[in-house]
């Protein structure tokens, strides 16, 4: 097989929680007469909580302290848990459940590589958190996506190298991630648009075809 592992970002890739994040940054956003529309939230991809904060701040005339900054992170992280408390297994992507099946049968070693410091739980939420072999995530990382630091982490738990593995992401920053980590990438949705990684997927099934 071409790759021993796979290591998927979390957030729009395995689960539609993307939606639950816009939701939140806009209330906050809106609050404080912030513009914030789809097309900003795509930067805020694969970023981490204070480093998207800092996107949507440069929106603002007004300073902000770090104080008020740690406030308002943690204010969206508690409108964004709220949505997670209804999450089920319903809100996984089309195909994730049956393909991680597959490639874990076909003896690949699966990961999570999110920037998110909400990913187990997630994970336990959506019931897919006895697939993956190792989770890689905002909890021991020091750098955000682009940083290549959070995959690299998660081949070294899958006990890899960096070149066994193949990575799933939707957002350039993941897909940039993936490839100063010398890892093949492939994109789906945002991501996919932009023709920056090694494949651009439509669906979740199209990933047996390219680790057969
Ligand atoms: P949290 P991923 C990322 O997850 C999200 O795409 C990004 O929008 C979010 O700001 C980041 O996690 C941090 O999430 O606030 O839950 O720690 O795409 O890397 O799985
Ligand atoms: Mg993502």
């Amino acid at each position: 097989m071409k790759y021993k592992g796979i290591i998927f970002d979390l957030d729009g890739v395995l689960v539609h929680t993307d939606k639950y994040h816009y939701l939140a940054w806009k209330q906050i956003a809106d609050r404080l007469g912030i513009y914030f529309d789809e097309k900003i939230n795509n930067k805020l991809r694969g970023v981490s909580r204070m480093a998207s904060l800092e996107i949507i701040l440069e929106g603002s005339t007004k300073n902000f302290s770090d104080e008020q900054k740690q406030k308002l992170a943690e204010e969206k992280n508690s409108v964004y848990r709220q949505y997670l408390e209804g999450l089920t297994q319903r809100d996984l992507g089309e195909g994730v459940l049956q393909t991680l099946d597959k490639l874990k049968t076909m003896g690949l070693k699966l990961a999570v590589g999110s920037s998110s410091r909400n990913a187990v739980l997630i994970l336990k939420k959506t019931c897919i958190y006895g697939f993956f072999d190792a989770v890689s995530d905002g909890n021991n990382i020091v750098k955000t996506k682009p940083d290549p630091e959070v995959f690299i982490k998660a081949a070294d738990m899958l006990g890899l190298l960096c070149g066994q593995c193949l990575v799933v992401e939707d957002a350039v920053s993941g897909v940039l991630a993936a490839t100063a980590a010398n890892m093949d990438c492939a994109a789906i949705g945002d991501a996919a648009k932009h023709k920056i990684a090694t494949y651009n997927i439509e669906n979740f099934y199209q990933l047996v075809e390219i680790v057969s």
